[in-house]
């Protein structure tokens, strides 16, 4: 594994990116990242690579990127925020990719809950947080993001289902730029989220999602449920109507395996 340290990159915004640790090669910079937090590296550190040998995904899945195309990394927070509200912080962060994807690449984005981008149905970047508590608090949580950018081709498993910025655009993005304006979205969002509460990223979160009324079906354990989305708790899990009654799901818990397609945004 090699690294190099970059104090700073050009135009990355105040506190994000302050400290970006940039590898070649890495297991995973989630893997990285949580070590440098448990070491009380600053809030808006984050560390980047070119290629993970162990990308993951949530619930021990795993995330496939070919080097060099693509944006894998992971920002550290310390938000101040009661363990219950941790399930508000992937809603945030998808709404920050979202509005930062659009305003590079002037297409709608969508987001599937809990942690999906979606480009025309398809998902082209996901979200992995992975946080520690301590007293009921939140002690600090890493943020990983992988985003398909310039990737083309995608292995059998993924055909059809996964897509990238430069597939949807149909031009090549830099990466840098992107990098850069995501970074400033997310501290943007977060500023003001942590000024007026977590809770105010639900209707943001809700206008990038038309999910509210589909019918979805869900993974839990070893069960599966099928039910109506009602909407989103007040801590971040998805309000599911099924067998007449409601109960919400988190996404620590879940996946949705199926749920209609959603409909184009204006
Ligand atoms: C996620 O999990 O979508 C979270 C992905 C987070 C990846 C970042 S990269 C930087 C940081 N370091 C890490 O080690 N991870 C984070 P989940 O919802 O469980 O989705 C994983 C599933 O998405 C896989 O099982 C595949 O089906 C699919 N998948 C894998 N790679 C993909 C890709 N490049 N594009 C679209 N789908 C993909």
């Amino acid at each position: 594994m090699s690294t190099t340290r970059e104090p700073r990159r050009e135009g990355s915004s105040p506190r994000f990116g302050s400290k970006v640790y940039t590898f070649q090669t890495i297991d995973s910079t989630n893997n990285c990242a949580r070590v440098l937090a448990g070491c009380w590296a600053e809030e808006g550190t984050v560390v980047i690579a070119e290629e993970q040998t162990a990308g993951k995904g949530r619930l021990g899945r795993t995330w496939l990127a070919t080097p060099g195309e693509n944006l894998t990394f992971s920002i550290i927070l310390r938000p101040d925020l009661p363990s219950e509200e941790m399930n508000l912080l992937p809603l945030f962060v998808a709404v920050g990719i979202a509005a930062a994807v659009e305003s590079v690449i002037s297409m709608k984005v969508q987001c599937k809950w809990p942690n999906d981008l979606l480009l025309n149905g398809k998902k082209f970047a996901g979200v992995l947080m992975e946080g520690a508590v301590s007293n009921n608090a939140v002690d600090f949580v890493v943020v990983g993001i992988g985003i398909n950018v310039n990737q083309t081709l995608f292995p059998p498993e993924l055909a059809g289902r996964a897509t990238s910025l430069r597939l949807a655009t149909g031009a090549p993005i830099d990466r840098d730029t992107l990098f850069r304006a995501i970074l400033l979205s997310l501290e943007t969002e977060y500023d003001a989220l942590s000024a007026s509460g977590f809770h105010q990223v639900l209707p943001r979160w809700l206008s990038y999602a038309p999910i509210v009324g589909r019918q979805v079906t869900i993974a839990q354990g070893g069960s599966v449920l099928h039910g109506t989305v009602k909407g989103i708790s007040k801590h971040g899990g998805l309000i599911l109507e099924t067998g007449g009654e409601q109960r919400v799901v988190f996404a620590g818990d879940v996946t949705i395996l199926n749920m209609e397609p959603y409909a184009a945004r204006n």
